[in-house]
């Protein structure tokens, strides 16, 4: 049974129910998990609070870092028990996890680690009216206990994005695994106990969201800030609870990313970033592409190319050498993900590929597979050309003139990413800079640098990580000026 982590230990929860976790390549019984409930989401905030005054709060900066070196490492070290959960919750293909996911898991705490030690703190000199020196300085402490809400696309890459930068900064967490992926958060606290990070530092409650572990926390009075990961109708949830305790939240929300592919550009870089940016993980990234607009000379080419791309995935088993392809999460994405390929085909697209189930292996026949899909004939603001779908999909659609191009790339309430193919360095960067999203790519897709920024606009999200900017929402600031009264002696 996957049971809750609290104050170091791992206990069932109080609920007296489990829910199943299943593998979504065929549909099988991975294992039980233990739901909270409120009392164990009490308890799990009542141990990140004690650890907060405690052990925890008493480390020397050093000495927090480098038990987070020490975390990286153990992560590294027992990557293959990592990557077995991450792949038997998800059904990505091992090369996925092996390469994405379970290494940043690790550097995330790594790189915090480092951002933490090497942050300049702000000063300014100034004076007082009697003409007396006085000395500014920014002091950073930890917000306190900061509940992570998680999403189950790359479920231990986004759940260390979250809780690394928490803890270099000298937080506590609380974390609420998405119930479809509850494996590696719980593996984690085998981690943080081996290379002994004190009791209480990280705790993990597994539930839903209303009315259960995801509810219970975001409301909890004890918890000081929220960061979450997920739909935007969640984080509009979210949002109104948080408002009664005024608590800070960062909002990693949905997308509807464009591809802008422009006459000049190379056309093999730009199908090997569109097909990674639409197919990866089967689509299930929020910074994944899902409206292409190609300028006409090169469209008919990009559609070619791109299909050509999508011929190449191999739906399999995670463990399958030859798969490059996984299932989606669930069956009920897939219904949805369905649903909006009939709804394509009602609104008169033409299907490029796919648009259905593929062929499946007797073994496969009780997964949640879908077929990598392109469509052209969609006119932008259509539904499909609109709504986040979250699958391996994309409407191409063809534009004449840069500035065509611009509008219908920003014609959109989501503000996430952009990815932009030109070889012309001027358009490139006048373009990028004129993209309403928070992070855009030129030539290249999902390429990160952990001391950059990260974040949404509108729709999309509120606030920004990612080095410095993840000390921003995990630290309160304080301003202490000094007057020097005293003269020179
Ligand atoms: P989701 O919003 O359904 O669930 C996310 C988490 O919130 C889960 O742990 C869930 O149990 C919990 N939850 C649900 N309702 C809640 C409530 N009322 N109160 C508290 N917790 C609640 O999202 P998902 O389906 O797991 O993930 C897919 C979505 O996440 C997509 O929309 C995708 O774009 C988005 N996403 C965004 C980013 C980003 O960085 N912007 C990254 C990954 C995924
Ligand atoms: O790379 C990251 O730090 C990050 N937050 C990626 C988000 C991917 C969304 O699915």
């Amino acid at each position: 049974m996957i049971r809750n982590f609290i104050n170091g230990e791992y206990r069932e929860g109080r609920t007296g129910r489990t829910f199943d976790d299943t593998n979504p390549v065929d549909g099988s019984l991975i294992d039980n998990v233990s739901e909270a409930a409120r009392e164990d989401v009490d308890d799990a905030v009542r141990a990140a609070r004690e650890a907060l005054s405690g052990p925890w709060g008493s480390l020397k900066l050093a000495q927090r870092c480098d038990l987070l070196y020490a975390v990286a490492a153990e992560i590294d070290r027992r990557a293959e028990d990592f990557i077995a959960a991450e792949i038997a919750d998800t059904g990505k293909p091992r090369s996925l996890a092996s390469h994405l996911d379970i290494p940043r898991g690790a550097a995330n705490f790594r790189v915090f680690a480092d951002v933490v030690r090497n942050v300049p703190t702000e000063s300014f000199a100034s004076h007082a009216p009697d003409g007396k020196p006085a000395l500014n300085y920014a002091s950073r402490r930890p917000k306190g206990v900061v509940a992570v809400v998680c999403p189950w696309n790359l479920p231990l890459l986004l759940m260390t994005w979250k809780v690394g930068p928490a803890l270099a900064c000298g937080n506590t967490v609380v974390v609420k695994p998405s119930e479809e992926t509850p494996a590696t958060a719980a593996l984690l606290g085998e981690v943080m106990n081996a290379v002994g990070i004190p009791k209480g530092v990280y705790n993990v409650v597994h539930g839903f969201g209303p009315d259960s572990a995801g509810e219970f926390l975001t409301t909890h009075p004890g918890i000081d800030a929220i960061t979450f990961t997920g739909e935007t109708r969640t984080g509009a949830a979210i949002i109104r609870a948080s408002a009664a305790g005024i608590k800070p939240v960062s909002m990693e929300l949905g997308g509807k990313n464009a591809a802008v592919v422009f006459d000049d550009a190379d056309l093999d870089v730009t199908i090997a970033g569109l097909a990674r940016s639409v197919f990866e993980n089967t689509g299930q990234v929020c910074l994944g592409t899902e409206r292409v607009y190609v300028q006409r000379s090169v469209f008919d080419a990009v559609v070619q190319k791109l299909a050509d791309a999508a011929a190449r995935l191999k739906p399999g088993h995670a463990n399958d050498p030859d798969a490059n392809f996984g299932p989606l999460i669930s069956a009920e994405h897939q219904k949805k993900v369905l649903d909006y390929y009939a709804l394509a085909k009602t609104d008169g697209a033409k299907v490029i590929t796919g648009g259905g189930i593929p062929e499946l292996s007797s073994s496969m026949k009780g997964g949640s597979w879908i077929e990598p899909t392109i469509w052209t004939g969609l006119a932008h603001g259509s539904r499909v050309a609109s709504e986040e779908i979250f699958g391996p999909c994309c409407v191409v659609i063809p534009f004449d003139t840069e500035k065509e191009a611009l509008h219908m790339a920003n014609d959109t309430p989501y503000g996430l990413a952009a990815s932009v193919y030109t070889r012309d360095i001027d358009r490139a960067h006048r373009f990028a800079g004129a993209l309403k999203v928070g992070v855009v790519w030129v030539n290249t897709w999902f390429l990160r640098d952990l001391r950059t920024a990260f974040g949404g606009s509108g729709a999309s999200g509120i606030g920004r990580e990612g080095g410095v900017h993840s000390l921003e929402f995990y630290t309160e600031l304080s301003n202490i000026c000094i007057k020097l009264n005293g003269e020179a002696q």
